[in-house]
């Protein structure tokens, strides 16, 4: 007997993608097929052909029971489309999020640039910016140990400017030729595709210990620049040297950085890798929501600008990828703030679809010899034809310039537009209207660049030690712990003794007691000397190279986690959030259900996690406030010890009610732990010594002790 259908309501989101509306009303229909009249004016379900679909739910049979008909166009078209839906990722920067907004010019460049942007303080242009991980696939956690991409593209008068940059300010290779090795290194094994977005396996280490050119980029990966707090607070760089080119032709070198506004923050290793596990979308989602809420998320534009003459005073060579300039040499100049206020619309057609390019430059800017920039201009067009499918993807809408743009090249896959008339070559008479070249257009600035021609390597690229040893050196001890930790934990997960060995002994070259201690971290006795092409130099440490050393105290922007419980003194839980809240910071309310709790004063407060989803990883600083009834349920339950626990041990500032030293000592916790980092929370008025601590960020004094190194 053919069953009855069942009648289930269902709720089908209204498409925003056909725009078809009539007169007559429209129906929502539940797969049982009772129907729904849609608003006046709702939208009508169509195929991609425009035909208004009556039935959504149920595909075409020979009776209810019967076989599905290859008839059914609705259906073979509705799955068709389905099977298409994805793209080839990105072959690296796979997993990114992207936000929309504008950069604003602080004051005029025009003595070295004739970028149209540039030229008029208080001027704004739009921007798309698209953070990213680079080894990671699309569904890859963001928390992994990595650089981060840092791409903007300026739609500008002149066309699109695309800054195609990273969180840090050099790289791994020198010339472009080495690209694909470093990536094919780092990615998964190509038999067992694994270890998914890590560095920590012998390909990598293998890859980078006969690559001594990378060891200073190295050094950034191992700090926890690699491991940023929010993509909201991390620096940015435009890596490669530029030339800006005035309107009289002069040319300028310029370094861009990207500086965050509420200043840069990163994790720790351990609360990294548990964040992974308790948000794989934590960098994702903090951009997101930020947005979201109605906060705008601000960097400054700087450049660091300098002549050719400057250039050649310089104990390293500005071509070369692997140096960074220091802001001690060349100061950075403001130049103008980007301000990302609104989310995309949607995932694909925006972040997904977005096609960066290295090439894409506006008259007034324009590149220069570094081996690796010339390989990229290349690669990024090369990359968007295999992965958009052809070439018309700059009429897609998140490419496509917001100035005019008219040319004469046609056809190819997809073509959106629709270009009239007969005249499709230049030069031509018979369309004077039609585009013409203009004097004012872009012009290369006229380098004079004859030589042999050679596949080498320059002399001035072969000092491969001495700024990753200024790197090291300009970091505050905690930092350079860090660092040290990382590089342990890096090559303990190394399986080929010679590998982990070779990396040591370069080390010794970059720092001896650097090196000593991760030999003794490694149980590696003794360190063969690897002779340096050129003997590294001692340079003046760069306190601009540490975050701690720049890092302002602040809250702003931050997020306070409270782990309250039933009874919690509903005064104390108030004023700790209104401290929050008046220093800038988020709070979010941490309980054992996710239905809230009921405070002393008798009323409910919602809570935004239960505990096991709202671990004390996610949070700058936590404090937990309880009755005394709560705290002996809390001091029973696993996921409040790991709150405890890894709120301490992940060095934040913990506020804490007298009543918890049973949850304390469950977590392993005693009294001759609680250190200045440990805030009593006895009355409301706690609650802003408590807020004004966390904002020093982390208790630094307390790692030695949990986490000591050789
Ligand atoms: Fe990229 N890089 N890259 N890269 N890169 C790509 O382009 C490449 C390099 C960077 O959010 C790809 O559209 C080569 C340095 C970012 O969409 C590809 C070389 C820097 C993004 C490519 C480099 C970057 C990419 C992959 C060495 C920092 C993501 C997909 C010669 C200055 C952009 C794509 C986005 C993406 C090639 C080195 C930054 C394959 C050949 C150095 C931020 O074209």
């Amino acid at each position: 007997m053919p069953k009855a259908p069942t009648k289930s309501p269902t709720h089908t989101e209204k498409p925003t993608h056909t725009e078809k509306t009539v007169a007559e009303p429209a129906f929502e229909r539940g797969q049982g097929g009772e129907t729904h009249q849609l608003a006046k004016g709702g939208t009508i379900l169509t195929t991609n052909q425009g035909i208004p679909v009556s039935d959504n739910q149920n595909a075409l049979k020979t009776g209810p029971r019967g076989p599905v008909l290859l008839e059914d166009f609705i259906l073979r078209e509705k799955i068709t489309h389905f099977d298409h839906e994805r793209i080839p990722e990105r072959v690296v920067h796979a997993r990114g999020s992207a936000a929309h907004g504008y950069f604003e010019l602080y004051e005029s460049l025009s003595k070295v640039t004739r970028a149209n942007f540039l030229q008029r303080k208080g001027e704004k242009v739009p921007v798309f910016t698209r953070f990213s991980t680079v080894a990671g696939n699309k569904g890859s956690r963001d928390l992994a140990r990595d650089v981060r991409g840092f791409a903007v593209k300026f739609y500008t008068q002149e066309g699109n400017f695309d800054l195609v940059g990273n969180n840090m300010p050099v790289f791994f290779i020198q010339d472009a030729m080495k690209f694909p090795d470093l990536i094919h290194a780092v990615k998964p094994d190509p038999d067992r595709e694994f270890p998914q977005a890590q560095s920590a396996h012998d390909t990598f280490w293998d890859f980078i210990s006969l690559t001594p050119e990378s060891f200073h980029t190295v050094m950034w990966i191992m700090s926890d620049r690699a491991i940023p707090r929010s993509l909201r607070l991390m620096e940015g760089f435009g890596v490669h040297t530029f030339r800006l080119v005035n309107e009289e032709g002069k040319s300028t070198f310029a370094k861009f950085h990207w500086r965050p506004k509420l200043g840069s923050q990163s994790l720790v290793w351990d609360e990294a890798v548990k964040v992974s596990g308790a948000d794989p979308d934590f960098h994702r989602r903090d951009l997101w929501e930020t947005i979201d809420g109605g906060d705008p998320v601000e960097f400054e534009l700087g450049v660091q600008l300098f002549s050719q003459k400057e250039a050649d005073g310089f104990a390293f060579d500005v071509l070369d990828p692997t140096k960074l300039i220091p802001e001690e040499l060349v100061p950075l100049k403001m130049i103008g703030r980007m301000v990302l206020d609104r989310n995309p619309d949607n995932f694909f057609a925006e972040t997904e679809q977005v096609a960066f390019c290295v090439a894409n430059i506006v008259p007034g800017i324009d590149f220069t010899n570094d081996p690796l920039m010339q390989g990229r201009l290349f690669s990024y067009l090369d990359t968007q034809l295999i992965r958009l499918g052809g070439p018309n993807f700059h009429q897609i809408p998140i490419n496509r310039p917001k100035c005019p743009f008219a040319n004469l090249q046609r056809d190819g896959h997809a073509q959106m537009l629709v270009p009239k008339g007969q005249i499709n070559y230049e030069p031509n008479s018979l369309d004077p209207a039609g585009p013409r070249e203009t004097p004012k257009g872009f012009v290369s600035f006229p380098q004079d660049d004859a030589g042999e021609k050679l596949r080498v390597r320059p002399e001035s690229f072969a000092d491969h030690y001495s700024q990753a040893r200024l790197f090291f050196r300009s970091q505050t001890k905690p930092e350079q712990d860090h660092i040290v930790g990382a590089l342990i934990f890096e090559l303990s997960k190394v399986e080929t003794l010679a590998v982990r060995e070779r990396v040591v002994s370069h080390l010794a070259n970059i720092d001896a007691a650097l090196a000593q201690r991760v030999a003794s971290g490694l149980g590696i006795a003794k360190i063969s000397p690897i002779k340096p092409a050129v003997t590294p130099k001692d340079m003046k440490p760069s306190p601009a190279l540490s975050l701690l050393a720049k890092a302002k105290p602040t809250l702003q922007g931050r997020v306070i986690g409270l782990l309250v419980g039933d009874g919690a003194p509903a005064a104390l839980v108030d004023a700790l959030r209104k401290a929050g809240e008046k220093a800038g910071a988020k709070v979010k309310i941490v309980a054992e259900k996710i239905g809230g709790v009921t405070l002393s004063d008798g009323k409910h407060l919602p809570a935004d996690f239960r505990v096991e989803g709202g671990p004390s990883t996610l949070f700058d600083a936590v404090a937990i406030v309880a009755s005394d009834k709560s705290a002996k349920t809390f001091a029973g339950m696993g996921a409040a010890q790991d709150f405890v626990r890894d709120g301490f041990g992940h060095l934040k500032y913990l506020g804490v009610t007298s009543n918890l030293s049973e949850l304390f000592e469950k977590s392993g916790l005693g009294e001759g732990d609680m250190d200045e980092g440990c805030i009593p929370l006895e009355k409301a008025g706690d609650a802003t010594t408590f807020v004004d601590a966390a904002t020093k960020g982390r208790v630094w004094a307390r790692e030695p002790k949990l986490r000591p190194l050789p």
